[in-house]
């Protein structure tokens, strides 16, 4: 990921806290907010390219859904090998949309890209052997997840992958707190203030709504999903990999 403005959008106080969206103000800072935020960004970036290497088949399709700047994208263009592959990157933010490309064409790469603006819950998946659904489906109305899981799976080839990585809730509430906790630590130590913490929780609460691991797993195995297992987990950011 390019380095970007510092974050600092949560640094002065607010009178009214609007709901976070992914507006111009945040594609500025996003790479540093994400990095500063999410525990094992990176690793999980990198082991996204790895996977595509091993997972994206010749003749097929590779999704980024809710690609923001398209790290994942751009991860997977290196990591591919396959011949006469095509990769997809959907986000419905025009901002995010305006600069990814930007982003993306600043790089070299064999495999063919594009990047479309729209709602993942209206992408048509077809002939895929990869696809990523990279910390966006936290973001997805709850009602609506099942139905999106379940289109992934009809449109993946056997054997093709889907990456889910997520911010998720502890059954167990005394567990929950401390990961909370425990991230709101990591935050303070990539230095977010109390105030930075504390407002940026205030704008995510209507718009972010995390689900417990074993909603996840459920969905994937109603959806046909035969091998699924978590492969990264760092306090309540985990990321999973789910084979047809
Ligand atoms: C990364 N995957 O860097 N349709 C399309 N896009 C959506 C929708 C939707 N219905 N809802 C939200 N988004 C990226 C990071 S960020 C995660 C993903 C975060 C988009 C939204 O516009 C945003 O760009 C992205 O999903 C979530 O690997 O910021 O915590």
């Amino acid at each position: 990921m390019q380095p970007s403005e510092p974050d600092l959008i949560f640094s002065n106080q607010q009178k009214q806290i609007k709901d976070f969206a992914f507006d111009a103000q945040v594609v500025e800072v996003f790479p540093d907010m994400i990095s500063r935020s999410v525990p094992g960004y990176n690793t999980i970036i990198d082991t996204i390219g790895r996977l595509s290497q091993r997972f994206v088949t010749d003749d097929s399709n590779v999704y980024d859904l809710g690609c923001s700047l398209g790290a994942a994208t751009l991860a997977m263009r290196r990591g591919i090998s396959a011949n006469n592959a095509k990769i997809i990157g959907v986000d419905n933010s025009a901002a995010m949309v305006e600069r990814c490309k930007i982003h993306v064409n600043a790089f070299k790469g064999e495999t063919p890209v594009e990047i479309i603006e729209g709602d993942i819950l209206q992408t048509k998946i077809q002939n895929a052997s990869m696809v990523v659904l990279n910390f966006t489906m936290q973001f997805i109305e709850p009602a609506k997840r099942q139905q999106l899981i379940s289109t992934i799976a009809d449109g993946l080839k056997p054997g093709g992958l889907l990456l889910l990585s997520e911010k998720i809730t502890a059954e167990d509430n005394t567990c929950n707190e401390l990961l909370i906790d425990l991230h709101h630590d990591f935050k303070r130590a990539n230095g977010y203030s109390e105030l930075e913490i504390a407002q940026k929780r205030t704008a995510l609460e209507n718009v972010m709504r995390p689900d417990s691991l074993s909603t996840h797993q459920q969905r994937l195995s109603h959806a046909g999903f035969n091998h699924v297992t978590p492969w990264f987990q760092c306090f309540n950011f985990f990321s999973l990999i789910a084979i047809k």
